[in-house]
């Protein structure tokens, strides 16, 4: 509640507007440019590994990026080149934790969410968390990653779909939800197991809490999907359709069960192995 910008101690509040406007080269995004693990810590020297990012200035919100991932290093080299450059430009502290799945087999993306979320809030406060697929690349640094009142979705308007949702209540990609809210629809569901559907079952639980779902203007909230091809160990779910109005809040952050088998703090983010019990 302060109105002046400085704060109690005489730091100044970050402003959200970002200091300088930039965009990504989508036809270099495009070409798959390989880096090499050490080209990336480089290029980003003031990321320290294990700790938040903190601008020069009190941050207005603390954010947890929350990356669900198995087999895929060259989106994730490609994904973090863009990103951390995006979120200091935008004032914000952050902190990027990528969640990869050991077992079972099949790819269970939402119940990574789920651990993911659980993981973090343990180890540091955020006010945010942003549940970000590994392909996905914002084009524009104005497009916000912070939490509103209700979640946003931040990956929403992409190329492969000429920058259109592809449905209106598409809510897949990247969003960013308060930890209340997140608790609120008990996280995510657990058994969607494989790709398709557990983005639509998450639209169907915040609609069911009443919580709608907000979006930058299209125009800012431009994202570019790396291209790629089908992932062996993500096979369409059979039962996707059926499952995804389902809005269970009995199954989700309660339900999942999990082994963390791995924790590392590498350079640029923080590598969380799991192995999800089947369970469903
Ligand atoms: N992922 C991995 N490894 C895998 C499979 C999935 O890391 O083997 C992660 C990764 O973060 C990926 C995300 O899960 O970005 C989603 O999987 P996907 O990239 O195969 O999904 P897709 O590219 O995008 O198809 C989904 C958005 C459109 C869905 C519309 C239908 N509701």
């Amino acid at each position: 509640g302060n109105s002046s910008g400085i704060s109690s101690k005489g730091l100044h509040l970050c402003s959200c507007l970002p200091q300088m406007v930039f965009a990504l080269d989508t036809e270099i995004a495009s070409r798959h440019k390989t880096y090499s693990w050490k080209e990336l810590e480089l290029a980003n020297p003031n990321v320290t590994s294990g700790v938040s990012w903190k601008p020069p200035c009190v941050a207005w919100q603390r954010i947890a990026i929350i990356i669900p991932y198995r087999n895929r290093e060259r989106h994730l080299k490609v994904l973090l080149s863009v990103l951390h450059p995006v979120l200091q430009s935008q004032l914000v502290e952050y902190e990027i934790f990528v969640i990869e799945q050991l077992r079972p087999e099949i790819f269970n993306r939402a119940a990574l969410l789920n651990v993911g979320f659980l993981e973090v809030r343990r180890l540091r406060r955020f006010d945010c968390y942003v549940f970000h697929d590994v392909d996905l690349l914002p084009e524009i640094n104005m497009n916000l990653y912070s939490c509103l009142q209700s979640p946003l979705h931040i990956g929403a308007y992409m190329n492969k779909w000429d920058y259109k949702l592809p449905y209106p209540d598409f809510f897949g990609g990247a969003m960013a939800i308060t930890g209340e809210d997140v608790e609120k629809i008990n996280g995510f569901p657990n058994y969607f197991y494989g790709w398709g559907g557990e983005d639509d079952a998450i639209y169907s639980r915040l609609k069911n809490a009443n919580l709608p779902i907000y979006r930058h203007p299209a125009c800012l909230g431009r994202t570019f999907m790396i291209q790629h091809s089908q992932d062996k160990m993500n096979p369409p779910n059979p039962k996707r359709y059926q499952y995804m109005t389902d809005f269970h809040r009995n199954d989700g952050l309660n339900t999942v069960r999990y082994t963390v088998k791995h924790i590392e703090t590498r350079k640029l983010y923080t590598l969380i192995q799991v192995s999800i019990e089947r369970g469903y």
